[in-house]
């Protein structure tokens, strides 16, 4: 049996290794990386490919509808047929309506070196004229927007490994033991926990990384700015802030602290007025405060679940304003509290798919994608024609029944994928694509990169997006999209970059990169090079922010109170916030298929013993989650593990419609608001009220 190592390309912010063990051209098992530490370990997903590559449920011949829209009635028809109807609709619509008139749908689903989803379509479309795209991240935009009005740039972070020199580790809002952030991160955590380093883990959930922690602080979603700002006031009131610091590297500390002393408006942000909103005890808060300004170097890591809600900016703000406080940013052990998502950044060092530049400057905001196919609101260019490459937005994105709505209007839907997800349903075309295991590539994330080699022969009629698109521009007479094999495109990634030849990252299968910088803005605190802001400091006070003038988004960090928050009047009929999160099971909505990982735990609705019992729910129930927007059926598991209050639901499982607004999938967005951030136009999905109750069955 021959052992071919390989990675995964799915959007889970890691690349590890996989080692495929084939035998007659089948895989009959998948492992990882057993060496030397520190290893690039795969997760369970990984390791469970087998089962995706061979599902039963495969895409593998190119489909034509027969039923209506969603309705899931298909024939198949040849790759001839598919791509001149194909050819026939993008001339169509670009010739009656222009351009703008077609929305390319690219998503995450492969996110490699020459095989990336994003990549092969804009550099199909760059090329074909311009389509529309959506703007504003689902992923991260609050987080970024904040630290790039605040510290100059989009992501910041010490290295991963760093973090075994802080004293003390605040968690907030990070789910590393479940949510992927690198390969090595909580094996590092637990490194540090055993060397007697403080873990502390504030998220309205106890999760596998709170069970690895000293301390677990639920707190109300969507308050986390008023906990940090609370944590500001006791730290001025004690006077434990680092002063020098701040004189010498912000910009505008004062008018912060008029807000948290209520100079500003009356209002001492004192820990007893936090304890109101956010839940956390005062004590605790003052408890934290005196902790993080005291024991140094500490690390606060600010995950992204806190963000993905109404002004998301705000907390991210108000972290870095902490790290700033208590001199954390630029030292070891310490942390910017910034954005950051290991693998971005990394691009310089080996080359990628060159995706040309757009010709057409059409967007809508990502989460109002249903609201631009509807028309009329909003001033959204006029779609006519979605094309589908690597995205499930239907599933993924916020408010799928108005989403569904939406898709009876363009006159064609063509979607790329591996499976009939809930969008490819709805498409008039679905053409067949090869998993990674079928096609070569290179992945890179953070420090390594992992050579992809073809490990089996495409199954059946599968191909690549890339020779999709090659083909689509050969009918369509479109020059340069394409004239290089696979191999001979990787070749040139790595010609003339920090890799020393391309045999030598065939063979080896890794290659690992220098270490750049390990500690993030060490040049700026020690060697007083100026931040990449407009006035060279940490800008706690934004002029950009403030130029913009936009509600609810201060120029300084303030916490500013949700929509779908505990004292949005929607409680009355909704009283409970639910958050989705991302899981162990799956990559956003890829797995979710997978009978191995739904053996890791069931996907089920997370919910408090407290509310249960009120609502009369018992364990082995399901339950319906509703609000105005729509409902979901799902199993119950009751649990201490969220707080009183709160429901959590993992998102990524598939939309499976009944009558009327329901869905028997579990899937998140039936309930989710399809509102965004104000900044650049994020995800807000947490903040999102909704009742629970026993569910009894239709009528
Ligand atoms: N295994 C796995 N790894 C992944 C992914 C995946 O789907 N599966 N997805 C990848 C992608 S695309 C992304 S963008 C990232 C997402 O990474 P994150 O956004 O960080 O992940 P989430 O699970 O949404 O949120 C992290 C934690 O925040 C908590 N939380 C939610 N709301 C609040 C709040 O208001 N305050 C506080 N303090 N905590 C809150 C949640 O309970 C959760 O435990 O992960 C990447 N990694
Ligand atoms: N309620 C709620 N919703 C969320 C989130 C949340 O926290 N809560 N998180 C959001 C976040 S952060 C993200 S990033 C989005 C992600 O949501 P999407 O952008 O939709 O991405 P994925 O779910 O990763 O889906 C990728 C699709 O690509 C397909 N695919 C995989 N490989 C390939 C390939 O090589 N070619 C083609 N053509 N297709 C391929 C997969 O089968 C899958 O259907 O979800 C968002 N949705
Ligand atoms: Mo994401």
């Amino acid at each position: 049996m021959a052992i071919v190592t390989t990675s995964c390309p799915h959007d889970c912010s890691a690349r590890c290794l996989l080692r495929c063990h084939v035998e007659e051209g089948v895989i009959r098992r998948i492992d990882t990386d057993e060496g030397q530490e520190p290893q690039l370990r795969a997760c369970a997903r990984g390791r469970a490919y087998r089962q995706r590559v061979y599902h039963p449920q495969r895409l593998l011949q190119p489909l034509v509808r027969t039923g209506e829209r969603g309705e899931g009635r298909f024939r198949a028809i040849s790759w001839e047929e598919a791509l001149a109807r194909v050819a026939h609709e993008l001339t169509r619509v670009k010739e009656e309506y222009g351009n703008a008139a077609i929305w390319a749908a690219t998503g995450p689903g492969s996110l490699t070196l020459l095989h990336s989803t994003p990549a092969v379509s804009r550099r199909f479309f760059n090329l074909f004229g311009g389509a529309t795209f959506k703007k504003g991240g689902m992923s991260g935009q609050a987080a970024e927007d904040a630290s790039h009005c605040t510290l100059g740039v989009l992501q910041a972070a010490n290295a991963p490994e760093d973090i075994l020199n802080s004293r003390l580790i605040l968690l907030w809002s990070w789910n590393s033991a479940e949510v992927v952030s690198g390969c090595n991160t909580t094996w590092l955590l637990a490194q540090g926990r055993d060397r007697g380093i403080s873990v502390i883990v504030i998220d309205p959930r106890l999760t596998d990384t709170g069970v690895l922690a000293d301390e677990w602080v639920p707190i109300y979603p969507g308050t986390d700015a008023a906990m940090m700002v609370a944590m500001a006031y006791v730290m001025l009131k004690e006077n434990l802030q680092d002063q020098p610091f701040l004189d010498r590297y912000t910009l505008g500390f004062d008018r912060f602290r008029a807000y948290v002393m209520g100079e500003e408006d009356g209002q001492p942000k004192t820990a007893e007025w936090a304890a109101e909103i956010c839940g956390v005890p005062a004590a605790t808060i003052a408890r934290l405060a005196r902790l993080y300004a005291s024991l140094k170097p500490a690390a606060l890591l600010p995950g992204r679940g806190m963000q993905r809600a109404a002004y998301g900016e705000q907390s991210y703000r108000a972290a870095i304003t902490l790290a700033a406080m208590t001199g954390n940013v630029g030292v070891s052990g310490g942390s910017p509290a910034a954005h950051w998502t290991p693998g971005s950044g990394e691009g310089a060092r080996i080359g990628r798919l060159p995706t040309g530049t757009s010709p057409l400057e059409s967007v809508f905001p990502t989460s109002k994608w249903a609201d631009a196919l509807l028309g009329g609101e909003g001033g959204y260019p006029n779609i006519k024609m979605v094309y589908s490459v690597g995205s499930n937005f239907l599933n993924q994105l916020p408010n799928i029944n108005k989403g569904r709505r939406a898709l009876s209007r363009p006159e064609a839907i063509i979607c790329h994928e591996q499976f009939l997800t809930p969008t490819a349903r709805f498409a008039d075309i679905v053409l067949p694509v090869t998993t990674h295991l079928e096609r070569c590539d290179i992945c890179v994330q953070g420090e390594h990169a992992i050579f992809m080699p073809k490990v089996i022969e495409p199954l059946e009629e599968a191909r690549s997006d890339l020779e999709i698109f090659t083909e689509l521009a050969e009918l369509l007479g479109l020059e340069g999209y394409n004239g290089r094999s696979d191999e001979e495109w990787l070749r040139e990634f790595v010609a003339g970059r920090e890799i020393p030849s391309y045999e030598e990252l065939k063979e080896r299968g890794v290659y690992r990169f220098q270490r750049r910088e390990k500690v993030a803005f060490r040049r700026q605190v020690e060697e007083g090079e100026p931040f990449p802001t407009p006035s060279g400091k940490i800008e706690i006070y934004s002029q950009r922010l403030e130029a913009m003038g936009l509600p609810g988004v201060p120029a300084i960090p303030k916490y500013v109170e949700p929509w779908e928050g505990r004292s949005d009047p929607l409680t009355a009929s909704y009283p409970i916030q639910l958050i989705t999160t991302h899981g162990k099971k799956t990559a956003n909505s890829v797995y979710a298929n997978l009978p191995w990982l739904l053996e890791v735990e069931p996907h089920s609705l997370w919910i408090n013993p407290l509310d249960a019992a009120s609502r009369g729910i018992e364990a082995g129930d399901r339950v319906r989650v509703f609000n105005s927007r729509g409902q979901t059926v799902v199993p119950v598991r009751i649990t201490e593990r969220i707080m009183p209050g709160v429901v959590s639901l993992e998102q990524g499982f598939s939309y499976e419609p009944g009558q009327g607004t329901v869905d028997y999938g579990g899937s998140a967005n039936v309930l989710t608001r399809d509102e965004v951030t104000r900044v650049g136009w994020g995800g807000t999905t947490n903040s999102c009220l909704v009742q629970v109750c026993r569910y009894e069955g239709e009528g």
